[in-house]
């Protein structure tokens, strides 16, 4: 057979999008979402290629597919599809899909109320409120994250060398902080933020191969993803950031793993307790709340385990085909 039809549910988390499919899963073979991750990377990745890149997506497409969960316990396990890749976990896929789910009927949770829900990184445990046929807002108790590295430092031109930390909140992320050479993303501009996040990463990856390296999952490794952060826009929120990820893309939502790696980092660097709330803007100015319930330990490093609360809404019903023999651009592709 070479044509697929995947029937998919379209939405976005404040602003950044959510594709969930509903159909065309994958038969995917492992114990756990990690190992089943690991089997689509190797054999289906060209679903997540077509799906999410142009022409039926774009640089900033993200999305999900629903399976059923391997403890009882739980509700549902997930598999999340982006053009960074298929990610360990993804926030602002989390509440969008939680909302889409719901408010469709896709996830009918044991708990009307709360769900559990099997990431590849790991367990996590979500709370919404619904009110008639709506979810007003999700709040997702992420995987336990951490600092791994702190004040690196890279040089880029245009810019000059610059200090990051890195932190993981269910991928690992470089944050850069306002300093001399970079006074914060309220200067730049999104194509700005993007062009230099392309070369920093490059680099990041040759200067520190290797370095970054879940203590507990070594399937999880390397910086992806990129966290700038600037002045807020609001002065009732406490920071403002751009996540780059994939080539091209600028979170438009504060980012869920974006968020928790920067609660860890800003915990472990004694800017911000176990219970103080942390509001938190995107490029575009949208919220998530994050939050630090638990002080915990990952292998050897110091952790937390952040929440982060937003919502989404639901815009389109969509049914794609990928022609493997009649599109040429049947994969996708990304213009760079
Ligand atoms: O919300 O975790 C997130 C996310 C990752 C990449 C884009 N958004």
């Amino acid at each position: 057979m070479a044509k697929f039809i995947f029937d998919c549910i379209d939405g976005h988390t404040c602003g950044n999008p959510v594709r969930v499919v509903k159909t065309g899963h994958p038969d995917l073979k492992g114990a756990d979402m990690s190992e089943k991750r690991q089997h689509f990377i190797k054999e289906f990745d060209w679903i997540r290629t077509g799906l999410m890149f142009e022409p039926r997506g774009h640089d900033m497409m993200s999305g999900s597919f629903l399976y059923p969960p391997h403890n009882s316990e739980n509700d549902f396990a997930i598999l999340f599809i982006e053009t960074s890749g298929a990610l360990p976990m993804c926030g602002h896929g989390t509440i969008g899909t939680i909302t889409i789910g719901i408010q469709e009927g896709l996830i009918k949770p044991k708990t009307p109320g709360k769900i559990r829900m099997e990431a590849p990184a790991g367990l996590v445990e979500i709370d919404y409120e619904q009110v008639g046929d709506k979810v007003n807002w999700v709040k997702l108790t992420n995987v336990k994250s951490f600092l791994i590295a702190k004040d690196l430092t890279i040089d880029c031109p245009g810019l000059g060398e610059l200090s990051f930390d890195v932190a993981y909140g269910g991928n690992f992320y470089a944050i850069f902080d306002a300093q001399e050479n970079f006074s914060g993303i309220q200067d730049f501009t999104a194509s700005q933020i993007v062009q230099y996040s392309q070369f920093i990463r490059n680099e990041i990856r040759k200067v520190y191969p290797d370095r970054f390296v879940h203590p507990e999952d070594s399937t999880i490794k390397g910086v992806t993803h990129l966290l700038w952060t600037g002045n807020v826009i609001d002065p009732n929120s406490d920071g403002r950031n751009a996540v780059f990820y994939g080539e091209k893309a600028i979170d438009r939502s504060p980012c869920g793993t974006g968020t928790s790696a920067r609660l860890a980092q800003l915990h472990a660097r004694g800017k911000l307790k176990k219970g103080e709330e942390y509001v938190h803007e995107s490029f575009i100015g949208s919220t998530f709340i994050g939050n630090i319930e638990e002080e915990t330990n990952v292998g050897e490093y110091p952790a937390i385990v952040p929440s982060v609360k937003g919502w989404a809404k639901v815009y389109g019903y969509n049914s794609i085909i990928i022609d493997k023999e009649d599109d040429p651009y049947a994969y996708g592709f990304s213009v760079i």
